[in-house]
């Protein structure tokens, strides 16, 4: 199981990226001209590193993200595991086969059994019930048992750089840094290839936009799992999900669910998954 997750959620991860930081990369950034141009290897990260700097500080960066931005390290493994991204299509049960749907089916629902308290405090908070928070987490993490082993900050940093789609990675550097001014994550976070955080993979100007403290410790943490599935409703939230309504195939939540991931079958296997969690 959980080499299955390991080995197929970066590309399911980087979908959701895509999908997740669309509007609020637009909204991130404003209509701030790019003055730092890209590169598509380490030669030129130095000099864009000064260049990015001043848009950062003119986007209200501060001075320890500004340090920590002219710290970062180009991550030649960040660009070679997004090189090696491969699309291919998979049908809904190849898929499920492939992410191991009904395990996380079966465990998402012992997971609710367990803490029925914490999911209906989630509902009850952001009107998005079990199944569906189950169903992302077991998703994205495996239940949070591999979180990632990347620098966040030089992944999204060198993803700002990098010719492919700096566009896409620049509002959540952008994020990373503000979230280094403001104790929310340091230049030595880890996480998933590109730049992905915690129980659930926000990237940080998601994370910065959506991030949600549910453990009373009066920090948002994605690596806590209170945080991350609290943040992770959030978002649903905020994104248009109607309490007590379906989110089947059809439905208004479903087209919510559509704004966590831009993949069909992703999609579709949220809604099965968590209407078998939630029974
Ligand atoms: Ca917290």
């Amino acid at each position: 199981m959980r080499p299955t997750i390991r080995t197929t959620r970066r590309l399911a991860g980087l979908t959701a990226a895509l999908c997740l930081g669309t509007l609020l990369g637009t909204a991130l950034l404003g209509t701030q001209a790019h003055a730092a141009s890209c590169g598509n290897d380490a030669s030129g990260f130095e000099g864009w590193k000064q260049a990015f700097a001043r848009d950062a500080a003119s986007a209200g960066v501060g001075q320890r993200g500004i340090e920590a931005l002219m710290g970062t390290r180009y991550a030649a493994d960040t660009i070679r595991a997004d090189r090696n991204q491969r699309s291919f299509r998979l049908s809904y049960d190849e898929f499920c086969a492939k992410r191991g749907c009904d395990v996380i089916a079966r465990q998402g629902r012992q997971r609710l059994a367990q803490s029925p308290n914490f999911y209906g405090s989630l509902e009850r908070a952001y009107g998005v019930p079990a199944g569906v928070i189950i169903a992302i987490h077991g998703m994205e993490t495996g239940f949070g048992r591999f979180l990632g082993d990347s620098n966040v900050l030089n992944a999204t940093a060198t993803l700002a750089y990098d010719c492919r789609r700096p566009e896409f990675f620049t509002p959540h550097l952008i994020g990373a840094l503000k979230m280094i001014d403001r104790g929310m994550m340091s230049a030595g976070t880890i996480g998933a290839k590109h730049g992905e955080l915690g129980h659930t993979q926000f990237l940080p100007g998601n994370a910065l936009a959506y991030g949600q403290d549910a453990n009373g410790d009066d920090r948002v943490d994605l690596t806590d799992q209170a945080d991350a599935l609290a943040s992770t409703a959030n978002y649903l939230r905020r994104k248009g999900w109607r309490p007590g309504e379906s989110y089947q195939p059809g439905t208004h939540n479903f087209r919510v669910l559509q704004e966590w991931n831009a993949a069909s079958v992703y999609q579709r296997a949220l809604a099965e998954m968590g209407a078998r969690i939630d029974g």
